[in-house]
């Protein structure tokens, strides 16, 4: 079993857990074309483009230089990894580490959500493969979402499978989505739910075939972009800002929470076993 030592700082991880090389290439590959005003993200983070530290801080400063741009209006974001959007926060951030390291993850995690839920530009989540959790979180800060309509994929908050919660802010989030009765159900049971299903209760907003995930993102960001600038931010604004404003207060509350909530032995061992059935699914 994980131990941890008295002041908090936890044990290093066990050797069945890989530890992936910190990789220099980029794991964010930008396609800006400046005529039509309209940027995509390619996710890059091999094998499943796992919310890492090094990964979200390049989101970070991908996405502040986008918004910066006057002239970029819409943002798309995609996978570049086959069968996967995103599989969510990378666990191995948030196991065995120590409290200051979680806290800087847990910071950079709000900050993106910030970010994009607050973005100007029209957001459209290409979601060409599964999309669990935070990778989840990521697709409902756009504007729209567009997923491949094959039933080996699945999208959901499944925080509670890994016997962990969703903070207030996802929950929010998805409320603002899919409405207070759906996230209920949604959260509690850790739902993970096959593209027909997500889109019957609203998670996404369209299902296409695979090949055509990209298209129809394209095609649905020309129309969006047609809708008087001003005016759909404002509306954006008045929608999401009574959630952000939220975190925005209570920032430093919610890292403490979280670094306190994520550190306990028992999260701690429940993340381990998570991540061994992951290993024992794939065996
Ligand atoms: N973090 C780190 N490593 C991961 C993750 C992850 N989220 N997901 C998968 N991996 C690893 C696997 O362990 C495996 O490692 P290895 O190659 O060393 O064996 C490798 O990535 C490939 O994974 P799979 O073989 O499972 O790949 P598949 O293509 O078969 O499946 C899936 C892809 C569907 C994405 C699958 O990997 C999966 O279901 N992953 C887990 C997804 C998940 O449950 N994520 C939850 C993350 S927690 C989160 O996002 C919110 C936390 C909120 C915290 C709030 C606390 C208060």
């Amino acid at each position: 079993l994980l131990s941890c030592s008295s002041h908090g700082r936890l044990c290093a991880p066990p050797t069945f857990i890989t530890q992936r090389n910190n990789s220099t290439s980029p794991k964010i590959k930008v396609d800006y074309d400046q005529t039509t005003g309209v940027a995509v993200m390619h996710m890059q983070n091999p094998p499943v483009n796992s919310l890492s530290l090094d990964f979200l801080t390049e989101l970070c400063i991908s996405l502040e230089k986008l918004e910066m741009d006057k002239g970029c209006r819409g943002l798309i974001i995609t996978s570049n990894q086959p069968k996967v959007f995103s599989a969510g926060l990378d666990i191995l951030e948030m196991y065995g580490k120590s409290p200051e390291h979680c806290g800087e993850f847990w910071k950079v995690v709000q900050e993106i959500w910030l970010k994009l839920y607050g973005s100007n530009m029209v957001t459209i989540a290409a979601i060409s493969g599964s999309s669990p959790a935070g990778g989840c979180l990521l697709s409902m800060t756009c504007d729209y979402r567009i997923m491949a309509d094959n039933p080996r994929y699945t999208i959901g908050l499944n925080e509670t499978q890994l016997g962990i919660v969703a903070p207030f802010w996802f929950k929010e989030t998805m409320v603002n989505t899919v409405g207070h009765r759906n996230t209920e159900v949604a959260l509690q049971l850790g739902l993970l739910y096959k593209p027909a299903e997500a889109l019957k209760i609203g998670l996404v907003d369209q299902l296409v075939p695979e090949d055509q995930v990209f298209t129809v993102a394209t095609q649905t960001m020309t129309k969006w972009l047609t809708i008087p600038e001003h005016a759909r931010q404002i509306t954006k604004s008045m929608m999401r800002n009574p959630t952000i404003d939220k975190l925005r207060t209570n920032r430093e509350a919610d890292i403490q929470n979280f670094v306190s909530f994520i550190t306990k032995e028992s999260i701690q061992k429940s993340l381990r076993m998570y991540m061994e059935m992951l290993k024992q699914r794939k065996a």
